[in-house]
């Protein structure tokens, strides 16, 4: 079965073959997207070491959202569900996180994406200067991937979020929080993150420091 001439809308059955087979085309381009960029990632990471003798990325995480979770997205925020405009108006279905050690490589990171030639960056978020009231810091970029199919080159938008070990660390255990409905002292538990949030934001400073000092002194013991 081919879905080239299937209507742009969402039948009214989404469980007919039409649909899913639809929806499953619309996952390959994003799936192809995060391969290309999480391609992309290694590769400039692997530069970066052989010209400063360190690497960038901690560590890569990546997925694609549920379709329970479009879905939810889609009523939350009063979206068409429509095969055509959904890629328009929803940018984080495919989503990358790099994660790296120090707060200076997440600007290095980004700087190295956005001179990628056939990357565009569409939209740029920086929690890391302006952190939300409730702590979370990281760097949020919306690109534009070409993914090339039989038909032509698309541009497939991927989330990406840079953000050190110390803000994920955090940040992985506020989500878990938010999702939890049950969770006695919400309220206490969300102030207490909020304060945790500014150690680890002067933990991160204090290590970036260290580590420019280390860097700095056996350049100097080099030179
Ligand atoms: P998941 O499971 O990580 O994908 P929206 O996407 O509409 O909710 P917006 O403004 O479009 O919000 O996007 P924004 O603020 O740039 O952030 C979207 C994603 O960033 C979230 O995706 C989280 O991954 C992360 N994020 C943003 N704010 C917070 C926060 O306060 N705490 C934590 N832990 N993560 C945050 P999802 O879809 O919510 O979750």
């Amino acid at each position: 079965m081919t879905t080239d001439n299937l209507p742009a809308q969402f039948p009214n059955d989404p469980t007919s073959l039409e649909a899913i087979d639809r929806f499953r085309s619309l996952m390959l381009n994003y799936r192809s997207a995060v391969q290309v960029v999480r391609t992309k990632i290694h590769y400039l990471d692997q530069e970066y070491q052989i010209q400063n003798g360190h690497t960038l990325v901690d560590s890569l995480q990546s997925r694609i959202k549920s379709p329970e979770s479009i879905l939810e997205k889609v009523q939350r925020k009063h979206l068409d569900f429509n095969f055509e405009t959904l890629p328009q108006q929803m940018h984080d279905i495919a989503g990358i996180r790099i994660i790296v050690r120090f707060e200076d490589d997440i600007v290095a990171m980004e700087r190295r994406l956005e001179k990628q030639p056939d990357i565009k960056v569409l939209q740029r978020k920086d929690y890391v200067t302006h952190p939300k009231p409730n702590g979370y810091r990281s760097l949020h970029l919306i690109l534009a991937v070409p993914v090339y199919l039989a038909a032509g080159v698309k541009a497939v938008t991927v989330e990406v979020q840079i953000r050190t070990i110390a803000m994920n660390f955090w940040a992985s255990l506020e989500h878990e929080l938010s999702y939890k409905k049950n969770v006695q002292h919400q309220t206490e538990l969300r102030q207490e993150l909020v304060e945790k949030a500014q150690l680890v934001h002067q933990l991160d400073q204090d290590m970036n420091d260290i580590k420019n000092q280390i860097r700095s002194e056996e350049s100097d013991s080099i030179s």
